[in-house]
């Protein structure tokens, strides 16, 4: 009686994964214009925050509002410009033939500035990867070398591609091996079909060519979802002591390239687990070293391509 009762357990369980894995939950494919106008995402959010679910094939992440605390004491600049800003509230995913879609939404500050979003691929089975997102050449601060966030992800979630999203409409991609594979600044040298676009300033649509990012069909993979305040298109430092352009209730005595992560919020299961993996960085790490970084471990999405 026993062995039978364990026997339907274990088929239960199996046809209970099976049905999320090959069933409900699957991306299927859909076409997504990036047109300033985001009408085409259909899906319907799902009730719970920080939770998520596909519809209209779409997946949909519905993170908590008022999260946006990065470390758990986080604070904005004072400026009015910059005040608020970099909470999200929702992240969507989906692909067709051609292209991997996004949209991002979010608060918007106070007078303009859209906040800076950080996406980072792990696909699952694929080996390599970077085990911190892109942070770029000090000596430069140029955009196109890296976020400049202070962020790096657990030795299971190495990153296969990095996409970082600078206002209204620029756009980055990095590659596994943290080389800049596509742009997008409004120039004639943009790479071609790597779109970017907002709605109304607190929506972001992204279309991103498949030649680029790989094709999903049949695979999962593991997204990070990061979001702060943008500066000269790299991320927004976050002070110790915040002023009227930064914010405060990071680390670092000199403040301006400090370990803390410039990350206000993230798709995370929970706001403790979100500010627990934020305050992870070592106090008075030294600057730009990368073990002293904040990891993300657990803060993640999970989605599954339909074939
Ligand atoms: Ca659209
Ligand atoms: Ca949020
Ligand atoms: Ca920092
Ligand atoms: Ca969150």
């Amino acid at each position: 009686m026993k062995n039978k009762l364990t026997v339907l357990i274990v088929v239960i369980s199996f046809l209970l994964v099976a049905g999320s894995v090959f069933g409900l939950d699957l991306v299927k494919p859909k076409t997504i214009k990036v047109d300033k106008n985001i009408n085409d995402w259909t899906g319907t959010p799902p009730s719970q925050e920080n939770t998520s679910c596909v519809s209209q094939s779409e997946f949909i992440w519905k993170d908590a509002k008022g999260d946006d605390t990065g470390n758990g004491k986080y604070y904005y600049p004072a400026n009015q410009e910059l005040a608020r800003g970099a909470d999200l509230l929702e992240f969507r995913v989906t692909y067709d033939a051609k292209n991997v879609y996004f949209l991002i939404k979010s608060t918007r500050p106070g007078v303009w500035w859209a906040p800076f979003k950080l996406i980072g691929i792990h696909k699952v089975g694929q080996k390599g990867g970077l085990s911190f997102f892109p942070q770029g050449d000090s000596d430069s601060l140029d955009a196109t070398t890296g976020a400049f966030g202070e962020l790096r992800v657990s030795d299971d979630l190495g990153l296969h591609c990095t996409i970082a999203i600078a206002g209204t409409y620029k756009g980055f991609i990095w590659d596994e091996n943290g080389k800049l594979i596509a742009r997008k600044i409004g120039e004639i040298s943009d790479t071609k079909g790597f779109m970017v676009d907002d709605d109304k300033w607190t929506a972001i649509e992204v279309a991103v060519p498949i030649a680029i990012i790989g094709n999903p069909a049949g695979q999962t993979w593991k997204v990070i979802v990061g979001i702060g305040q943008e500066e000269n298109g790299h991320l927004r430092e976050v002070y110790e002591e915040g002023n009227e352009w930064h914010g405060g209730g990071g680390e670092g005595k000199d403040n301006e390239d400090g370990v803390d992560p410039d990350i206000y919020d993230l798709a995370s299961p929970s706001q403790e687990i979100q500010e627990k993996e934020l305050a992870s960085y070592t106090d008075n790490g030294t600057p730009g070293d990368i073990a002293s970084f904040a990891c993300i471990t657990e803060s993640f999405v999970t989605i599954y391509f339909a074939k």
